[in-house]
């Protein structure tokens, strides 16, 4: 595997306006909006803990969701972005010191288990280590970039 440059942004989830309100929480206030975004695809944005703003993105192309944008720490910042192939798993991208940028990348196999770690410790937008394990969860090979 190369030594690939992330192409993953951290999103944010609060910009622009979230949608058409589609579903609202016992109070009244809006919990859910849908934007299309293109003829095959649309977003379903929700808050999960009542604060008025979305963390939960959830991107459908063809009615299949493709791409679910998480903001677990409630700032308005994406920190995990998951991708699906056909319903399936297939990639996390994640930020997990809440700083806005993402360090570690998954690529999973079809039946769950992690097959690659893409690892950018520094934070500076770079894979610098790629990790291979097997389906037992072992490491069987570790590359690191040469300085
Ligand atoms: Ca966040
Ligand atoms: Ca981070």
């Amino acid at each position: 595997m190369l030594f690939t440059v992330l192409v993953f942004a951290l999103a944010s989830c609060s910009r622009g306006a979230p949608g058409r309100v589609t579903h609202r929480a016992s109070d009244g206030r809006p919990d859910q909006w849908v934007r299309r975004i293109s003829p095959t695809e649309y977003q379903l944005a929700i808050d999960t803990n009542g604060d008025g703003r979305p963390d939960v993105i959830k991107t459908f192309r063809n009615d299949a969701v493709v791409e679910v944008e998480i903001d677990r720490d409630f700032n308005g910042a994406v920190d995990l972005v998951q991708q699906y192939v056909n319903g399936v798993l297939v990639r996390e991208t994640r930020d997990d010191n809440f700083d806005g940028k993402a360090e570690t990348v998954r690529h999973f196999r079809p039946d769950g288990t992690v097959a690659i770690i893409e690892r950018d410790p520094s934070e500076r937008g770079a894979i610098d280590v790629v990790e291979y394990y097997d389906k037992s969860g072992r490491l069987t090979r570790r590359e690191v970039r040469p300085k």
